[in-house]
């Protein structure tokens, strides 16, 4: 295997064989080295060093879970440019708002279904308060202890607790007593301020981001993480970003799982923007694997990148298709994803995987193996 990596590395670029021999022989690689791979690193080259990475930390263990989406509403306090989704509260009537009522008949329609997480998340109502969704956690946990619930951005949990005057370490912790087991990535975006003022200007920053998963971490929670990437950033902000996680990880080993998240242009206010390309794309997945190296899984959402990229994105460091029964998720089919009604059975995404040539494993939100299946 080595043998055939070094064959496939081959290049007469020193630089490039020195980092790349560095990732090899498992050791990390530094800002400076990150950004030059994303600048002179060929598709072919980086792609040979992350699945190297992959199958050395997973074979060809690819994971997938049953869960369902909840997404309480649409209005949002916030204006983040990127977002097709959201509605302002001036303008509520355009957007939707679902009672608890609404949301447990949701849940219910799960009731003896094999799923084993539900992950809740939506816009920032001002209207929604910390006791509303401790109650909302409350009732799901009642009626389904069995069921995992992975929920709420640090952009929806920093405006909660400022509102109920909560510092992130306390309302972390009434949270996580009402049933919240672990958090979604969300909310991260681009880190860089210089950045992150001109997209999303107005919700939480960079630190306040990471203090509510730190304090999360420090619960014993999960937690998985984000970057919006193919905007107006450049590599150095995306070093920038995934080097930000990689030392809080270093701090507390609580991240399960990275997520990059392609920019989609449809109906938003950065429509002026082009998309990256498909070699942009495996690029982002590849460097992803090579810098997060205290980042056990990498994941291609597939509703957004679509069935064949979603594919191809497991020959470039990705372990982990986010595999849901029904997935009614509207954040990105607004914004112009690939798949506008998002739902795979679990038999469509066992051939999926398969015929990337890799090894379908169902997991739970905590990668515990709920059932293994064979390779094609
Ligand atoms: O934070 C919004 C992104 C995110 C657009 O943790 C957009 O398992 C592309 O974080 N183009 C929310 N992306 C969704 C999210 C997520 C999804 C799947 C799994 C998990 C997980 C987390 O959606 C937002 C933002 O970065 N987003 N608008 C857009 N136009
Ligand atoms: Fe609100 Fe989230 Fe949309 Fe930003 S991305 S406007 S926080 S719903």
């Amino acid at each position: 295997m080595t043998t055939q990596v070094y064959e496939a590395l081959a290049t007469d670029n020193k630089t490039l064989k020195r980092i790349g021999n560095k990732v090899i022989d498992g050791l990390r690689i530094n800002p400076d080295e990150g950004i030059y791979l994303f600048e002179h690193g060929s598709l072919a080259w980086l792609g040979a060093l992350a699945n190297h990475v992959r199958e050395k930390m997973h074979g060809n263990n690819t994971y997938f879970n049953r869960n369902f989406h909840i997404e309480p509403t649409n209005v949002c306090v916030f204006s983040c440019k990127f977002c097709s989704y959201s509605r302002l509260y001036a303008h509520k009537e355009e957007g939707w708002e679902l009672s608890t009522d609404q949301m447990l008949e949701i849940v219910k329609k799960y009731d003896g279904q094999p799923v084993t997480e539900v992950h809740i998340v939506g816009g920032v109502h001002p209207k929604l308060t910390m006791a509303f969704f401790k109650d909302l956690l409350q009732k799901i946990r009642a009626h389904r202890p069995d069921l995992h619930i992975k929920a709420f951005t640090p952009v929806e949990l920093d405006y909660m607790f400022r509102k109920a005057k909560l510092t992130p370490e306390e309302g972390m912790r009434e949270l996580h007593e009402a049933g919240l087991d672990s958090l979604p990535g969300g909310g991260a975006e681009i880190f860089a301020p210089d950045i992150r003022s001109q997209i999303c200007d107005d919700k939480v920053d960079a630190e306040g981001w990471l203090q509510i998963h730190r304090a999360a971490h420090n619960l014993g929670m999960h937690s998985n993480a984000t970057m919006l990437y193919g905007h107006i950033e450049t590599y150095a902000h995306r070093i920038d970003h995934m080097e930000r996680l990689r030392q809080l990880q270093d701090e507390t080993g609580g991240f399960n799982t990275f997520i990059p998240l392609k920019f989609r242009n449809k109906d938003n206010e950065m429509n002026y923007l082009p998309e990256t390309s498909t070699v942009e794309d495996m690029k982002m997945y590849a460097m992803a694997r090579i810098y997060m190296d205290n980042f056990p899984h990498l994941k291609a959402y597939w509703p957004m990148l679509g069935r064949n990229k979603a594919q191809l994105t497991l020959s470039f460091g990705v372990n982990d298709i986010d595999g849901t029964i029904d997935d009614s998720t509207k954040i990105y089919s607004m914004a112009g994803s690939e798949e506008q009604n998002p739902s795979m059975t679990t038999e469509q995404l066992i051939t999926l995987i398969q015929q990337a040539g890799r090894k379908p494993v169902e997991r739970d939100t905590l990668y515990k193996v709920v059932k293994e299946f064979e390779m094609a």
